[in-house]
């Protein structure tokens, strides 16, 4: 089978881990690099995290680096600190990472790097900021041919956001919120984008249904680490009622289903300015033209994740 190049940039919350390990069970896909944002996580714990589960399915080859722009907004530190936890889970606790080393130029090298070595096209997975792809790209303007799609868990159409802080309207996706001047810039580079914003994501709750379904098939090693990765998302503030998202898995199992999702073309552009600092609008006329994932068939989704993890490394 020939395999489908792919980089893969992450900001290390737990599903944008959740969504490497579903990556490496993709058969079709070839992974040529990993860039690590440190939005959602704090950089050292997330490169652990996944330098262990790049060690767990033997893949260690696959070079990883960080990005070293922080962005415009913050994330809370009790969201970045998610991975710490993950890297002291059972199966993850004892796995020696110190052979491993970080490609030595960051993510913006890396990312060049892979984009220059490319014979065709590849396709570009985000799940945290695109600030890593968009400065690479601002730097190397050349090597925006090499890239294939650009696919992107990020943005809020027609929904609301998931940002709430001070002088804020909420009206805006976190991903897009860390670095609004680059997502608009993205958008004016005119990629092939696909967005996979809250609109979508809204659809595909981690809920109790899904993880007891995937605890049956807890003698297989991906269903056993899946699991104890999602019980560790229960507690996520606000902590009062439990509200975690497929939201990165979700962009991410558009590379093994795509005709589960049904799309439609939007201009759009990004505020850069209160009260809707981040907000992903539909504009007419002076936007860029997305292709944007409204819909999905949500069972065909969880049975494909469910499917996907029923393997052992
Ligand atoms: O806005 C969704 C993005 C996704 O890339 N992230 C989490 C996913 O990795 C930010 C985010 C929104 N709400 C969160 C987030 C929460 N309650 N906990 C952690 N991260
Ligand atoms: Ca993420």
């Amino acid at each position: 089978m020939k395999k489908e190049a792919l980089l893969f940039d992450h900001d290390g919350g737990v599903d944008d881990l959740l969504s490497l390990m579903l990556l490496l069970s993709m058969d079709q896909i070839e992974i040529k690099g990993i860039s690590i944002t440190p939005a959602d996580c704090i950089a050292d714990y997330a490169t652990e995290s996944t330098q262990k589960l790049l060690s767990l399915f033997q893949q260690t080859a696959i070079p990883v680096a960080v990005g070293k722009y922080h962005g415009i907004n913050a994330f809370p530190l009790e969201w970045r600190a998610g991975p710490m936890v993950l890297n002291a889970l059972p199966m993850m606790i004892n796995v020696d990472t110190r052979t491993q080393q970080l490609a030595p130029g960051g993510s913006i090298d890396l990312l060049a790097d892979q984009l220059q070595k490319a014979e065709h096209p590849v396709k570009v997975l985000l799940t945290g900021p695109c600030s890593n792809l968009v400065r690479t790209l601002q730097q190397f303007p050349t090597l925006r041919a090499k890239i294939k799609e650009v696919i992107w868990m990020g943005g809020a159409v027609d929904t609301g956001g998931n940002v709430v802080t001070y002088n804020h309207n909420s009206t805006a996706e976190w991903n897009v919120y860390w670095d609004p001047v680059s997502a608009q810039q993205l958008f004016e580079m005119e990629l092939p984008i696909t967005l996979f914003p809250l609109d979508v994501t809204n659809a595909v709750p981690v809920n109790f249904e899904f993880l007891k379904e995937l605890a049956t098939q807890v003698e297989f090693d991906l269903s056993n680490l899946a699991g104890q990765f999602w019980a560790t998302t229960l507690n996520t503030i606000p902590a009062y009622e439990y509200t975690y998202y497929m939201w990165d898995i979700l962009a991410t199992s558009y590379l093994g289903i795509p005709d589960a999702f049904q799309f439609e073309d939007i201009e759009l552009s990004v505020s850069t300015q209160a009260p809707n600092t981040g907000q992903t609008l539909r504009t007419k006329g002076n936007g860029n033209w997305v292709h944007v994932a409204k819909t999905v068939d949500k069972q065909a989704f969880y049975q494909y994740i469910l499917n996907q993890f029923n393997t052992n490394f």
